[in-house]
């Protein structure tokens, strides 16, 4: 391989990476909404939910961050008028759960049974 050669790929290869880590960070600082509704943002940490317990309003969205080590999480919710399933959650990862109707919800972890978040929707 030519000296050019390697200049080239590896100006290619950085500006790859800067891309990503523009759209990356692009991404987690989006605008949250323009309809009025927050955006409460959960932590899992040390096989917990933090806060546990919130109060919201209907149309909030709940964000949960796996800030765990190296931790899997799986959030749902299995309740007769609400679901909702995360699916496995990587460390680092975010999920996002719209609560879009009114009542009380718990949020599970399908791998931590002790894990709970309780939601009041009003
Ligand atoms: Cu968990």
């Amino acid at each position: 391989m030519t000296k050019k050669f390697i200049a080239t790929a590896l100006g290619a290869i950085i500006i790859f990476i800067g891309v990503i880590t523009y759209f990356g960070v692009w991404a987690r600082s989006r605008p949250t909404s323009n309809t009025g509704h927050r955006v409460i943002v959960i932590t899992q940490k040390g096989q917990e939910f933090h806060p546990s317990n919130i109060t919201i309003k209907r149309g909030d969205i709940v964000e949960i961050y796996n800030n765990d080590g190296n931790f899997l999480h799986h959030a749902y919710i299995a309740q007769s008028n609400f679901h909702y399933d995360s699916g496995d959650q990587l460390p680092g990862t975010r999920s996002d759960i719209a609560m879009i109707k009114s009542g009380v919800f718990t949020v599970l972890c399908g791998i931590h049974p002790q894990m709970h978040l309780r939601v009041v929707v009003h």
